[in-house]
């Protein structure tokens, strides 16, 4: 997979690009990440890349001709899904992680102050994502936070077992609880099931702990969960004597 950056900040992702994950992808060849600093499309000496918004209002929004001018460079004859990082965009989510990882490449815009020029948004911008409803000085946070998640469903990029357990998001629930060493910490142990030996019923903990964790902490995503006639019960089950103890 490929994927361009343009940003007024390249700095910033140097050090995401060549670590852990994304770094170990990249050096792997299953990922080619390239970030461009869009101050090189200012025309400008001072390479300015903002102005006072018409209509006044105080605070400065990004130029259109710099954007204009990198993205048509950047994407030469081919055709990158270009993404505008912004609030105003649909909530990234599992399904929308997926989806984008499946294309061939993608170029990602990186918004800073007031955020840039409408006219960008009509004229280069195929799809426009928000990382959560609240206002970040840039859009560079949530392309790493895009760019993380996708790669991980770069084929390759994560190890299988890991790949099972990514798939709990896509079966909508919440992932089950993990333990390690020690077997005693602050006082509680580990649940005897997980010491058993006995996959079958570790695997059947799991799941309807995975069930108890999003009944608890988000019953919405339970709503879209895709859940098997044993998870159902389950669900049954723990929903009756969450009743119980009130
Ligand atoms: C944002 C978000 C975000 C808005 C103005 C950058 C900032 C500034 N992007 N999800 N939330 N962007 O707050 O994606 O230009």
């Amino acid at each position: 997979m490929r994927i361009q950056v343009l940003t007024i900040f390249p700095e910033l992702f140097a050090p995401f690009v060549a670590t852990s994950l994304v770094g170990r992808a990249t050096e792997r060849g299953l990922l080619r990440i390239e970030v461009h600093d869009l101050r090189d499309y200012s025309e400008d000496r001072h390479r300015s890349v903002d102005d006072e918004p018409y209509g006044g209002g105080g605070g400065m929004v990004m130029t259109a001709p710099p954007w204009i001018r990198a993205v048509r460079d950047l994407a030469g004859d081919r055709q990158p899904w270009r993404v505008l990082l912004s609030p105003q965009g649909r909530r990234l989510d599992d399904a929308k992680v997926r989806e984008l990882a499946a294309r061939e490449e993608l170029m990602l815009l990186c918004g800073r102050y007031e955020g840039i020029d409408e006219r960008v948004r009509e004229t280069m911008v195929d799809e426009e994502i928000s990382i959560g409803d609240y206002v970040l000085s840039g859009g560079e946070l949530p392309a790493m936070v895009l760019i993380e998640a996708v790669s991980r469903q770069v084929p390759g990029v994560v190890g299988l077992e890991k790949s099972v357990r990514e798939d709990s998001f896509r079966r909508g629930l919440l992932d089950h609880p993990h333990y390690t060493r020690p077997p005693v910490v602050e006082g509680l142990e580990v649940p005897e099931v997980l010491l058993s030996g006995n996959h079958a019923a570790i695997e059947s903990w799991r799941e309807a702990e995975a069930l108890r964790a999003t009944l608890e902490k988000r019953p919405d995503l339970l709503v879209e969960a895709d859940l098997t006639e044993v998870q159902r019960r389950e669900l049954e089950r723990l929903r009756k004597s969450a009743r119980k103890s009130g």
